[in-house]
């Protein structure tokens, strides 16, 4: 396989990228670019494999798990967002009450969950304690669940709205039962742009630094990029780069999960959102740029199944989970199932000859479906 890989990348123009990627040797900027630019997909999908494999053999990893969003009202009105309503006509939005979020929790008591991915807008109305009430309550519901909760964004937006500083909102968060954060409202971690699209939002700075003191602060985290409008594919490998530097500080981070972007109900609805080519192209780049991150998700909700299903032969080693409840994009227009059963996933992952591997929330091993395996 080396060998053809050699004549394919030299043909290319790729054969000096190829040699770093053997001998496990750090990438430039330049190099990504190069890569991504190249539209050489099958080349590039096939380097990341040789990562991918080198890291996790044939095991691919998912999760049981819920969303839970308790508000979609927010002040920030990012252009790409579909799922938010704005506060100055809150009536149309959603702040639900603790017990209807309880109630969420409650109605999936016989599914196997083992994780709740929170987040919301950001909504001047909920105090303090509704927060801290929400990840109690939870816990007291379901003490065995990982509260997987709010963006590097939010956390930023709860440090200026109770002026609280950021270590003690998380310390507080901690012993309200959070147990890591996910990857969101990174978006693109450049700031031309943040000015075109999301001018209010947090700054690339800002959201690293809140990532930095979440790490501090022994929470891990996940990391996103959301692509496929505004964006170059320069301003990508940025975004790649300064995520790369970040974690050689903190080594926080556990996955990198790149996020289609779903125009549909958007400001951007006149985007048409990535092709097939460019989602699978920049998972397998980010596998190679992303050299000390562990994980790359392939988020079947945004990329569909299928594509998932092919990224895990190409750079990802995890496809989410079954995603019960998901809200986000789907009220940006996605297509995609709201969840998928176990049995679902395992097909998925089979039948790109790896071994499907259900995982809690910081990736330690929960079940290995092999053949044998009951899938309930
Ligand atoms: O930050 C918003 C993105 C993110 C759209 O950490 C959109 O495991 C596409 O971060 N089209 C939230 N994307 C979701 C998120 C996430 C999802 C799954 C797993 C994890 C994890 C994190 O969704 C936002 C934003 O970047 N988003 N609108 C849209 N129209």
């Amino acid at each position: 396989m080396s060998r053809m890989l050699e004549r394919l990348a030299e043909s290319a123009g790729l054969a000096d990228i190829y040699t770093k990627v053997r001998d496990a040797e750090r990438l430039s900027y330049d190099d990504g670019v190069r890569l991504i630019r190249s539209r050489e997909l099958m080349l590039v999908g096939a380097m990341a494999n040789e990562v991918r494999e080198r890291l996790h053999g044939r095991d691919a990893y998912f999760v049981r798990n819920m969303h839970l969003n308790p508000t979609n009202i927010c002040t920030v009105d990012c252009d790409f967002c579909g799922f938010y309503r704005p506060y100055r006509e809150k009536e149309k939005g959603w702040s639900w009450t603790l017990e209807r979020c309880f109630d969420e929790v409650r109605n999936r008591l016989d599914d196997a969950i083992t994780e709740v991915h929170i987040v919301g807008g950001h909504n001047p109305d909920l105090p303090y304690d509704f927060y801290l009430d929400l990840m109690q309550g939870i816990h007291e519901i379901r003490p065995d669940m990982h509260i997987k909760a709010f963006t590097a964004a939010e956390y930023d937006f709860f440090h200026k709205r109770f002026k609280k500083p950021l270590a003690e909102v998380y310390e507080d968060f901690k012993a309200a039962g959070l147990g890591s954060l996910p990857g969101g409202g990174a978006e693109v971690l450049v700031e031309r742009v943040r000015r075109e699209i999301y001018a209010r939002k947090l700054s690339a700075e800002r959201w690293l630094e809140t990532m930095r003191v979440a790490h501090e602060h022994g929470l891990r985290s996940n990391a996103t990029l959301l692509f496929g409008h505004v964006e170059t594919l320069e301003e990508r490998i940025e975004h790649m780069t300064r995520l790369r530097e970040l974690q050689d500080e903190t080594s926080g981070f556990m996955c990198f999960i790149p996020l289609a972007f779903h125009p549909e109900n958007t400001a951007l609805s006149h985007l048409p959102g990535p092709t097939g080519l460019d989602i699978l192209m920049t998972i397998a780049v980010s596998r190679l740029m992303l050299d000390n991150f562990e994980h790359i998700k392939a988020y079947w909700i945004m990329t569909t199944p299928r594509i998932a299903q092919v990224a895990l032969t190409m750079g990802a080693d995890d496809i989410d989970g079954t995603v019960l409840t998901e809200k986000i994009v789907h009220m940006a227009g996605a297509k995609t199932p709201n969840g998928l059963t176990v049995d679902d996933l395992c097909r998925l992952v089979r039948d790109v000859d790896r071994v499907p591997i259900q995982r809690d929330s910081v990736y330690a091993e929960v079940q290995r479906f092999d053949e044998a395996a009951v899938t309930v």
